[in-house]
């Protein structure tokens, strides 16, 4: 009986083993048709199964996956440049997806346009040096459990107007040395909400939101102050840092979190750690939109103030806004109505 036992379990190891042995799957589009869907447009006339890497090469463009599918990992961009579209209808359950090769000037683009994406594993762009890596997420939703690059070792862009994108681990925008990680957004929600965003790691970095919301643990602006370029624009939007309690925002070297429309909301009182930034200049702002409520804290530039407020606007968290400067004849009545300290700095009139 004992024997029997461990028999089984060899086997079931051995099977485990076999199955993790996937093979490389190019799509070939024979059918022309380019639909994922279609077994003939797969090398072998057969479609990849968990067990294999979906390979999208140049020779064959644009592959749209419109329906259901399992498989081991994505790679698009293997030769020159391929393009993934999940559509309306498809859904792609998928360990990791890497989108550029190791080969300078290969791309490979990924958009979500109303199908979904289920990932267990990582996303990376931007492969190796000198390739590029596209994500744009217009509808639908993408998820990714595992540490993700935007820019990994090459250049990477995100951009997002509009579905549901979330990472469960860190992401990482410009991750290695001579990398660039670019991500716009200007509708739809991101969220990160355990992992670190950093933007700026070792390569350069770029965050500007201009609609929908970012929902992210912790925001970091390169955080080991590499000699690189790191920038998050506040143009829009909602920017919401804090989920895991204790920690909101991390500023480095001489890059900054600039804010002109959109609102910066952070878990608990934020206060002091702004007024920090702040003097430090690692928050700028300029322009701004409507007031939106009582402040504790204000700060001038002479063109426009920005605002921050604690537990009265959201419960809870730290509001923060940029507003312009009001004709010199209601500027006193700011003051007046500041229900805490105003401090001035970076006075430039
Ligand atoms: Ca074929
Ligand atoms: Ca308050």
């Amino acid at each position: 009986m004992k024997m029997k036992k461990i028999g089984l379990m060899g086997s079931l190891a051995l099977g485990v083993q076999l199955s993790a042995m996937g093979a490389n799957i190019n799509f070939d589009n024979d059918s022309g048709d380019g639909t994922w869907a279609n077994p003939v447009n797969w090398a072998g006339d057969a479609l990849p199964t968990s067990a294999d890497t979906a390979r999208l090469t140049a020779v064959f463009g644009t592959t749209v996956l419109g329906s259901t599918t399992t498989v081991g990992s994505v790679f698009a961009g293997h030769v020159g440049t391929s393009t993934l579209d999940v559509v309306s209808g498809g859904v792609l359950n998928t360990g990791n997806i890497q989108l550029g090769a190791w080969a300078t000037g290969t791309i490979g683009n990924l958009s979500v346009n109303g199908g979904s994406i289920v990932s267990s594993g990582f996303l990376r762009t931007g492969l190796g040096g000198g390739s590029f890596g596209n994500v744009a997420v217009q509808s639908g939703s993408a998820s990714f459990s595992g540490a993700s690059s935007i820019g990994f070792n090459g250049t990477g862009t995100l951009d997002i107007t509009g579905g549901a994108l979330s990472f469960g681990n860190v992401l990482r925008i410009g991750q290695n040395a001579n990398s660039s990680g670019t991500v716009t957004m200007s509708g739809g929600s991101l969220t990160v909400p355990s992992g670190a965003t950093v933007v700026g790691v070792a390569g350069n970095g770029s965050f500007a939101l201009t609609g929908g919301t970012a929902s992210l643990s912790v925001l970091q602006i390169n955080p080991t102050a590499a000699a690189i370029n790191a920038q998050v624009d506040l143009l829009g939007g909602v920017l919401d840092l804090g989920a895991d309690g204790n920690w909101a925002l991390e500023i480095a070297g001489d890059d900054v979190l600039n804010i002109e429309a959109g609102t910066l909301r952070m878990a608990g009182d934020r206060l002091s750690l702004l007024d920090g930034y702040v003097a430090a200049n690692s928050i700028t702002w300029a322009n701004g939109q409507s007031m939106l409520g009582v402040y504790d804290v204000s700060w001038t530039n002479g063109a426009s103030v920005l605002y921050a407020d604690y537990n009265d606007i959201n419960a809870g968290q730290t509001t923060v806004w940029a507003t312009v400067i009001p004709e010199p004849g209601t500027l006193g009545l700011i003051a007046v109505a500041g229900m805490g300290l105003i401090g001035v700095r970076r006075f430039m009139i």
